[in-house]
């Protein structure tokens, strides 16, 4: 080959080279299609997922790896509402301390948290008091990746009006106020309020009961029994109640939400105005002379929630969350509901109890029952008409 040729060609070659290198570089602009592509439709987050972390994490990863979960909780219940080896079990099997503290009312649990910070990681609020509590900021919202058990609750508790889709709260139990009695000392059920609000003073009874002391409770159960809607915002139906239990006031021993049962239980009294699993529950203590009944003109029917009050700090929210997953599993909901003898939102946790639980009328009341039962609903500014005719009862001699 002459010389010039063999320039030539070197000059071919090295043009092909270059124009090959030039090809190169456009697989390389379109190698992440040819990564991502399949990572899409592949193995979407094996292939896809180093890099979503890697990508944002001086952003966010840091953030969320920094929260634990605080080692100690303080949760604001009602009384007797909790089974009291859920929180050794919760302890042992995350560290995380839980410790109780109580209330009788949903008033004294909204006045306390009005009151400025609690300290409180949990609080137990009733439907009406949940529903003024989120209109008016008072609760965090849920994280529900920190609570995967949601989806053992029974649907229709993720659609109450209150919080539809448990953005703030989580079903805890729910029940039933109506009358208990002592059945030894009373040889016929209660049918009627009137045996509280138009007491005698020849009935046993009398002296011998206890009203909740709890404003809207007792004036539901009164203009119930007057024929009233139980959420009424007429005065004048309001003071005919009001009347009639301050007339009751005499034959009544005291107002009471924590111990009437244990009254109607050891004897001392015969009636309370009460809540269904309080009753159920004590009757463990005094063997089985406690009953229960639903007046003929119906009562109230409540659904109490778990909830974080605002103000908590970051690793106090995931302990709490993680208590509220904890109370969702079917082992856990079972262990509350088989000790409070209340009725369960869990329905993965009722599906693993027996019959003397779930075909219980006094837990689970049959549809005519049902149908005489009223949720009280959050009245807005007319609640401190309630509060100030109830101060008035609590005044009148
Ligand atoms: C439990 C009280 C039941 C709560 N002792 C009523 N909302």
């Amino acid at each position: 080959m002459q010389r010039k040729h063999l320039l030539a060609l070197i000059a071919i070659l090295l043009i092909a080279v270059l124009a090959l290198a030039a090809c190169g570089g456009a697989p390389a602009t379109e190698a992440p299609k040819a990564t991502k592509a399949p990572a899409a439709t592949k193995a979407p987050k094996a292939t896809e997922a180093p890099k979503a972390t890697e990508a944002p994490k001086p952003t966010k990863a840091p953030k969320e790896e920094a929260v634990k979960p605080a080692d100690e909780i303080v949760i604001y219940n009602w009384s007797d509402y909790v089974a009291p080896e859920m929180y050794d079990k919760f302890k042992e099997e995350t560290g995380i301390k839980v410790v109780e503290d109580n209330f009788s009312s949903n008033e004294d649990l909204l006045a306390k948290l009005q009151g400025g910070s609690t300290g409180y990681a949990l609080i137990v609020p009733s439907d009406y008091t949940a529903y003024i509590m989120i209109d008016q900021g008072m609760l965090e919202e849920l994280d529900h990746d920190n609570i995967p058990n949601l989806k053992n609750l029974d649907e229709q508790f993720t659609k109450m009006y209150y919080d539809p889709g448990n953005k703030y709260c989580v079903p805890y139990l729910w029940g039933t106020t109506g009358i208990g009695y002592n059945n030894q000392l009373l040889d016929t059920p209660p049918t009627s309020w009137e045996q509280i609000f138009k007491a005698q003073e020849s009935d046993p009874w009398y002296g011998r009961m206890t009203l909740l002391d709890d404003v809207r409770e007792v004036f539901s159960a009164a203009l119930i029994y007057l024929g009233y809607d139980n959420n009424t915002k007429d005065e004048a139906q309001l003071e005919e109640a009001k009347q009639l239990i301050i007339g009751a006031k005499k034959g009544v021993s005291g107002f009471d939400s924590d111990t009437y049962e244990d009254l109607v239980g050891s004897g001392e009294n015969i009636l309370a105005h009460g809540w269904n699993g309080d009753f159920l529950q004590a009757n463990d203590d005094y063997d089985g002379v406690i009953g229960y009944v639903m007046p003929k003109e119906g009562g109230t029917i409540w659904i109490d929630n778990i909830c974080i009050p605002k103000g908590v700090s970051p690793e106090q929210k995931l302990a709490a969350e993680q208590y509220i997953n904890f109370l969702l599993r079917p082992d856990v909901g079972a262990m509350l509901a088989d000790y409070t003898y209340y009725a369960s939102p869990n329905k993965a946790a009722i599906a693993t109890m027996d019959s003397d639980y779930t075909d219980n009328p006094i837990i689970f009341p049959p549809a005519e029952v049902r149908a005489k039962l009223h949720l009280i609903k959050p009245l807005g500014e007319f609640e401190s008409v309630y509060q100030r005719m109830w101060d008035e009862i609590k005044s009148a001699q």
